[in-house]
């Protein structure tokens, strides 16, 4: 029966003779049918009365019984909701698709509900000819879809110090991975002709915090999309409605939404305060700028603080989430004794270059503690380091683009919890 969990299904009937044996898998399985499992035995409201014609819910939302599936915010984590974060519920999604409803918000100054059709985005500066676009412009661009995650580069930055936040949640919560649908950046920026002095983008939303951020041409260039889609719909009005910028790879704050302005120039726009905010400070006081590429990384979001075993010793499928700025994940490693041991995990789904992959590793719980850590390898060879060796390179004064190995603890009982071991 063990081999259950190796890729070969077994017969019905093998599964009742392994379960009848005791020792097999799923045993508790076969206890409750061996005790007259109620669900089985007794006849449900669902069983007897007509459900719910068509088009009583014209837009679908998730069974009630998944309303705790949801965005949550840190209240002591920021002053205003308006200017603040909630975080994606990682531990509980499956494949690599971030659904559009739990993608974690992250605005300066709230969400700007804007009425397409006054929407323009315009190019302007080192440009051969200034143009204004609408809506319906764009979308006479050809365009493409590509799967992306964006993480803020404030991801896991409580962490830097220690073990802090009980949950994948709040510890890994500020991504989405998304497939989006737009017209490559490179083919508006053609229609309005770079000058050859031409070298950076300063991008800017209709916010009220009418951000802006600094993109060199080789990255507008190269893979940025200016996006009006996000798997297969509009845009969520938090997520930039109608038109944000794709940046894949590079750190959330660079992905303008509410997308109005692309000023072409020859240098960055250094002095703005809002890009000197998104630098990482280094033991010897100096700053680390432009650090946009976000580092491979991964974490095990099941079994998690909020995702606990509750199914006693057995078999145990234990998954998680890797990705990085740099291409695709061929490998992760994970470790179920604190690093004694190593194992490879099983990748699934699809590998697409700075997107999230999932991957898997199923064992046999035999009941004692465990310690839990996954360890991602990029495409360009690059092995996520552990806290200790990130600390020894950038000490404990920063904020942003945390990627060391998570661990977490699970005691006797299942209960998983956030902690750091070196
Ligand atoms: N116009 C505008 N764009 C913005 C922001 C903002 O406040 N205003 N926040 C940025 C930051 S810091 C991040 S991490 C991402 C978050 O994207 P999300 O809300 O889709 O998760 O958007 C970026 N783009
Ligand atoms: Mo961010």
């Amino acid at each position: 029966m063990g081999n259950v969990f190796k890729g070969m299904k077994p017969s019905r009937r093998s599964f009742l003779k392994g379960a009848a044996a005791g020792g097999g898998v799923l045993a508790s399985a076969s206890v409750a049918m061996a005790a007259g499992d109620s669900a089985i035995t007794q006849i449900k409201p669902w069983n007897q009365e007509l459900g719910d014609g068509v088009d009583v819910s014209p837009y679908g939302v998730p069974s009630e019984f998944e309303k705790h599936v949801r965005r949550q915010n840190v209240e002591w984590l920021t002053a205003d909701p308006v200017s603040s974060i909630n975080f994606t519920p990682l531990h509980a999604l499956e494949g690599i698709i971030t659904p559009n409803g739990l993608c974690f918000e992250r605005h300066h100054s709230g969400v700007a509900e804007i009425d397409p059709a006054e929407h323009r985005l315009m190019i302007n500066g080192l440009v051969e000819k200034p143009l204004v676009f609408t809506m319906d412009d764009l979308k006479r661009f050809p365009r493409e879809n590509h799967v992306y995650f964006l993480e803020c580069a404030a991801n896991t930055g409580m962490e830097w110090r220690g073990a802090q936040l009980n949950g994948c949640q709040f510890t890994h919560g500020m991504i989405h991975n998304v497939m989006y649908t737009g017209v490559p950046l490179r083919l508006i920026l053609a229609e309005a002709g770079i000058k050859t002095a031409g070298k950076w983008l300063l991008v800017e939303g209709a916010d009220a915090a009418g951000m802006t951020r600094s993109i060199p041409m080789e990255k507008a260039l190269d893979d940025c999309l200016v996006a009006f889609s996000m798997n297969g719909e509009a845009l969520r009005p938090e997520q930039g409605y109608p038109l944000r910028l794709v940046v894949p790879g590079w750190e959330g704050n660079t992905w303008i939404k509410w997308l109005r302005r692309i000023e072409v120039g020859d240098q960055p726009w250094h002095h703005r305060e809002e890009t000197s905010k998104y630098t990482d400070l280094l033991p010897n006081g100096q700053a680390r700028y432009f650090t946009w590429e976000m580092d491979a990384k991964s974490v095990i979001t099941n079994p998690s603080p909020q995702a606990p075993i509750t199914h006693g010793k057995g078999p145990t499928v234990l998954t998680g989430l890797a990705w990085s700025g740099r291409g695709t994940i061929p490998r992760v490693d994970v470790t179920i004794d604190g690093g004694v041991n190593w194992h490879k995990a099983r990748m699934d789904g699809p590998s697409l270059s700075k997107s999230m992959h999932r991957f898997y590793y199923e064992f046999d719980w035999d009941g004692s503690p465990l310690l839990l850590q996954s360890r991602a390898h990029d495409s360009t060879g690059y092995v996520q380091p552990t806290k200790d060796q990130l600390r020894a390179l950038r000490g404990e004064n920063s904020i942003y683009h945390n990627n060391g190995i998570q661990t977490w603890a699970i005691n006797a009982e299942g209960v998983a919890e956030n902690v750091e071991i070196s």
